[in-house]
């Protein structure tokens, strides 16, 4: 409950918006948000295992080269509430996604700058939020393969929709590592630190791990899955969340992306459990961002099931069930909408 109202998910009928208003995007903090008065005064402070440790204000950082990015985020843990029994952490439904317009400099000009020594191993980034998890005090931090961090696309933001970042999604600075589940992508950073050895930070090891057994040592968790959602047809009912809709053909809409850069190459629409393939939109704000779909459905008198799937150039396709994960993590099963024609 406290963390269910302290976080929120995406409203479903806003999917209908390529980019989402900052207002709806979804919202993650594991510890506080923390109070930014004066991001003249912010540094970010590279060091560790390299040869020029320096550090940057944010107005330097807007001096060097500048790149947007429409990148859909979703958060590792959405859906957790569907896997059963359910990991005790933040109790996700489906819609702990968004797409926003990021605007940075790409990482790895700070990373060439202060240039990598030869046996970094990871590079880790530190948010200024701090707090306890099973009784360890840390800062929120991560670590990303310096092969990834010095790709073209790993940003180090300061605006979101073409804004300076709010206060929960990271003001002033933050790293955004699109096709990666969120918890990659480090709020309010202050902090970068080559190093030698694999990090092994609380947000690292001890969490964002798929286990199905607790004392397993697990896979660590990356990209994101292919997944889609449907923007719920017709009328809600407040008690039970079912949806009215008027017999007669009806425009269902709804969005579908994948991990990596990986591009949705279909979508199905179920009808009581019988698939059909929607139309999806071309990939026209890059690999990074979902794209849409339309399927139109001939609704009939009576009680039915809805559902979408996608599937990737991987080959990867939603699951009907939640794959079982202890952590409640990765759950891409397909999206399910009861509903009421009248
Ligand atoms: N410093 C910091 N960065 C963080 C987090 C956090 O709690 N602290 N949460 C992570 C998680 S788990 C997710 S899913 C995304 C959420 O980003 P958003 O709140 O901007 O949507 O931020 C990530 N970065
Ligand atoms: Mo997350």
């Amino acid at each position: 409950m406290r963390l269910a109202n302290r976080n929120h998910g995406a409203l479903l009928e806003t999917l209908r918006h390529d980019v989402t208003p900052a207002g709806l995007h979804y919202l993650l903090n594991h510890f506080d948000v923390p109070y930014v008065p004066d991001a003249a005064a912010w540094r970010l402070d590279i060091g560790g295992r390299v040869r020029a440790p320096f550090s940057l204000s944010i107005d330097e950082m807007q001096h060097l080269p500048q790149k947007t990015l429409r990148v859909t985020l979703e958060c590792a843990g959405s859906g957790r509430a569907e896997i059963s029994p359910r990991w005790p952490s933040m109790p996700w439904m489906h819609g702990a996604v968004g797409t926003a317009e990021w605007t940075g400099t790409p990482l790895r000009y700070v990373l060439e700058r202060a240039v990598l020594d030869t046996d970094v191993v990871e590079v880790a980034f530190f948010g200024a939020d701090r707090g306890f998890d099973k009784g360890i005090e840390h800062s929120y931090g991560r670590s990303l393969k310096p092969e990834l961090a010095l790709g073209d696309d790993v940003l180090l933001v300061h605006a979101m929709n073409g804004q300076p970042l709010p206060p929960q999604h990271g003001f002033p600075l933050r790293l955004i590592v699109p096709g990666w589940y969120g918890m990659a992508s480090v709020k309010w950073l202050n902090r970068i630190e080559a190093l030698a050895q694999p990090f092994d930070g609380y947000q690292q090891v001890e969490t964002y791990v798929y286990k199905t057994t607790p004392r397993e040592r697990g896979t660590p968790v990356t990209h994101t899955r292919v997944k889609s959602l449907m923007v719920p047809p017709g009328l809600p009912d407040w008690w039970s969340g079912r949806r009215m809709v008027e017999a007669g053909p009806v425009t269902l809409h709804g969005r579908a992306w994948s991990g990596g850069g990986v591009p949705v190459t279909k979508v199905e629409v179920g009808v009581d459990g019988l698939w059909t393939q929607a139309q999806l939109d071309p990939a026209v704000a890059g690999p990074h961002a979902w794209r849409s779909w339309q399927f139109t459905w001939t609704a009939a008198k009576g009680e039915h099931e809805l559902a979408c799937r996608a599937t990737d150039a991987n080959g990867q396709t939603q699951p009907l069930e939640a794959p079982f994960d202890r952590g409640g993590f990765g759950n891409n099963m397909v999206h399910r909408l009861q509903v009421t024609v009248r």
